[in-house]
């Protein structure tokens, strides 16, 4: 079933209505012999587009701020520290905020997240490694005023359950966080909203009808352009909790963990900003200038 929906490559999709099935907008698609998508999304370790360094000079600020954090279960309060997801991410997997079991948490952003080119932001998860497959998976949510919001089409290929210490394949992952290891945050890209939006609206729409339903409730609130909240939604995936992917099918995650469960935030990157900030070269050579313009003056007035 699922794979019979994701046979085609739409080689006429940029130039055509939107044909099912749907393509994730930028993603790297790779194609076996058969024509069955091997994966979404380049290698971590390789990625330019998908996958941000920590230390990416592509990221040019962190969220500030967060509301809403609602702890989900099989959490320690000692892990319940929402303040450990704000500012610069460390790559340390003990400087995180868990949300548990179906948890959620907002973050907030003194400039808003704007579509820019590529990705707009970036989600960091605690993975221990780049590659173990070893990840536990939330949605992902935007809105502009707080109170709607739009979430990522996202796919889940895997069909399998997965235990407590189990493994995903992360290529059979798309737009979930995360699918990086630690020091790798998960780029989203805000244009794939509209991407969505038209998809929905033409014919051959392949989303659930839950998905489809809730996204375009919401979707006309949203100004991809001006991107004031990212809200976190941890997936339960023990295949019992009705938590499935756009189209509608399972997501599998690590379930029965206890003291630290479901999704670990360790912070949010931003990548295109909506109010330009001058370089950090900028800024001193402004200030530069209006300390020579100060000491000019204060001779002029000596005068
Ligand atoms: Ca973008
Ligand atoms: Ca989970």
């Amino acid at each position: 079933m699922k794979k019979s929906i994701l046979l085609t490559l739409a080689a006429s999709l940029a130039c055509s209505a939107f044909a099912a099935p749907y393509l994730p907008q930028n993603g790297e698609y790779y194609e076996t012999e058969d024509g069955y998508p091997l994966k979404f999304g380049p290698d971590a370790k390789t990625a330019g587009n998908v996958a941000f360094h920590r230390e990416s000079s592509a990221i040019k600020a962190w969220a500030t701020g967060y509301k809403d954090y609602k702890v989900g279960t099989n959490v320690l309060e000692s892990w319940q520290t929402p303040e450990k997801a704000l500012g610069t991410v460390k790559g340390d997997e003990y400087d995180v905020v868990v949300l548990g079991d179906g948890g959620s948490i907002t973050l907030t952003f003194d400039n808003p997240i704007t579509n820019g080119d590529g990705c707009d932001f970036a989600v960091f998860e605690n993975a221990f490694s780049d590659k173990s497959g070893f990840l536990e998976l939330a949605y992902v949510e935007v809105s502009t005023d707080g109170e709607h919001f739009v979430r990522f089409p996202n796919l889940y290929l895997g069909t399998s359950y997965i235990g407590p210490f189990d493994s995903h394949n992360p290529d059979l992952i798309y737009n979930l966080a995360s699918k990086y290891g630690k020091n790798y945050g998960h780029g989203f890209d805000l244009a794939e909203l509209e991407y969505a939006y038209n998809y929905m609206m033409s014919e051959g729409n392949e989303f659930s009808a839950e998905y489809t339903a809730e996204f375009l409730r919401n979707y006309n609130y949203v100004d991809i352009n001006e991107i004031n909240y990212v809200q976190i939604i941890d997936i339960i995936g023990d295949g019992k909790h009705g938590y499935t992917d756009s189209m509608g099918f399972d997501i599998f995650d690590p379930s029965d963990c206890i003291e630290s469960a479901g999704f670990d935030l360790q912070g949010i990157g931003v990548i295109n900003q909506l109010h330009n900030v001058p370089e950090p070269s900028a800024c001193a050579a402004i200030l530069g200038a209006i300390a020579i313009a100060f000491a000019l003056k204060r001779r002029c007035s000596k005068k």
